[in-house]
């Protein structure tokens, strides 16, 4: 051997070791499936940001991690359920929070995420989005809004900005679109908030009030896809999206829902919109058939316990 490849050599090994103490040193590897890394996500998605806030305002808010279930609907954001070490469920298209729903009625001392797209939540979803925040079901959902179907080809959602592409809208989304913090306003959603993943610390604290609230609480985090939506949109990598964000965000206290709508070139509002106290199902539930019933009825604790 050369002595330039002895060299090169124990540069290698030196770089192997780095590598893998930085790997043995990530505080969050307890909570993730490492077994399922690496995962699917482009280099410069958002979704990953996403995860990270999550696991690390679990940790903040000191909620059990064993009284925790994550569910997850179909996309790239789907896949959040099964990167994540606790009891998580990969459910069909849209049917995260119906399955959710199921979850909490059944225990009602779980504390019930679900983590899903766009598309998923408010498309194939959007009923029982609606009627989930209208019974203030006690759910925390997390929305990732890359603004288009991003797992089956960048196809346009409800929350496609008016003028951008997609890949079934070559010539611009002409729609009217679906402003989602006023949406989930109007159902009747206790919390509501959105910060994009420019804004890691709000959306880690964001997430932080929505576990410690009881009710039907709703953070949309505004997220790129480089992949499909920004390289459509003049945004060749994830970084240029970000910039956007960065740019482009406007933080309101206790601002308008209205406001929220996206308008592409315009200012993104973020922050947080509702704080609110409504009794939850459960609670609504107790309340209504202990008043109708009185001795004879028992409050309820759940299928499961
Ligand atoms: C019943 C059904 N219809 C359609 C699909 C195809 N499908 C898979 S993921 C997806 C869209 C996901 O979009 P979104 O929720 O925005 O997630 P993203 O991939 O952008 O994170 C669709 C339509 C499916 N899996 N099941
Ligand atoms: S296609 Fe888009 S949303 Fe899906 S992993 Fe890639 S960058 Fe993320």
């Amino acid at each position: 051997m050369t002595d330039s490849a002895v060299v090169e050599e124990k540069i290698a090994g030196e770089v192997c070791a780095a590598a893998e103490d930085a790997r043995l040193t990530n505080e969050l590897e307890p909570y993730l499936r490492m077994d399922r890394i690496p995962h699917i996500w482009c280099s410069g998605c958002g979704i990953g940001t996403a995860v990270n806030a999550f696991v690390r305002a679990v940790i903040d808010s000191k909620i059990e991690w064993k009284k925790l279930c994550v569910v997850s609907g179909i996309g790239c954001t789907g896949r959040v359920a099964g990167y994540l070490k606790l009891d998580s469920f990969h459910t069909t298209h849209g049917r995260a929070i119906p399955f959710a729903t199921g979850l909490k009625l059944a225990n009602p001392q779980l504390n019930v995420v679900v983590f899903s797209g766009d598309g998923d939540l408010t498309a194939i979803g959007g009923n029982h989005l609606v009627h989930a925040a209208r019974r203030n079901i006690d759910l925390k959902v997390i929305c990732v809004n890359n603004f288009i179907y991003s797992m089956t080809g960048g196809q346009a959602a409800p929350t496609t900005p008016k003028g951008t592409i997609a890949s079934t809208t070559p010539y611009g989304f002409f729609e009217n679109q679906l402003n989602l913090p006023q949406f989930v306003e109007a159902c009747g959603a206790v919390y509501v908030a959105r910060w994009t993943t420019f804004h890691v610390r709000q959306m880690r604290k964001a997430m932080v009030e929505c576990l410690n609230k009881k009710g039907f609480t709703f953070l949309e985090i505004i997220s790129p896809c480089p992949t499909l939506y920004g390289r459509r949109n003049n945004y060749r990598a994830g970084l240029d999206e970000m910039k956007m964000f960065k740019e482009k965000s406007e933080i309101k206290k206790d601002a308008d829902v209205r406001d929220a709508v996206m308008i592409p070139g315009e200012k993104i509002v973020v922050g947080k919109f509702i704080d609110r106290e409504r009794p939850s199902f459960l609670d609504a539930m107790d309340e209504h058939y202990r008043e109708v019933l009185k001795d004879a009825y028992h409050p309820y604790t759940g299928a499961m316990i």
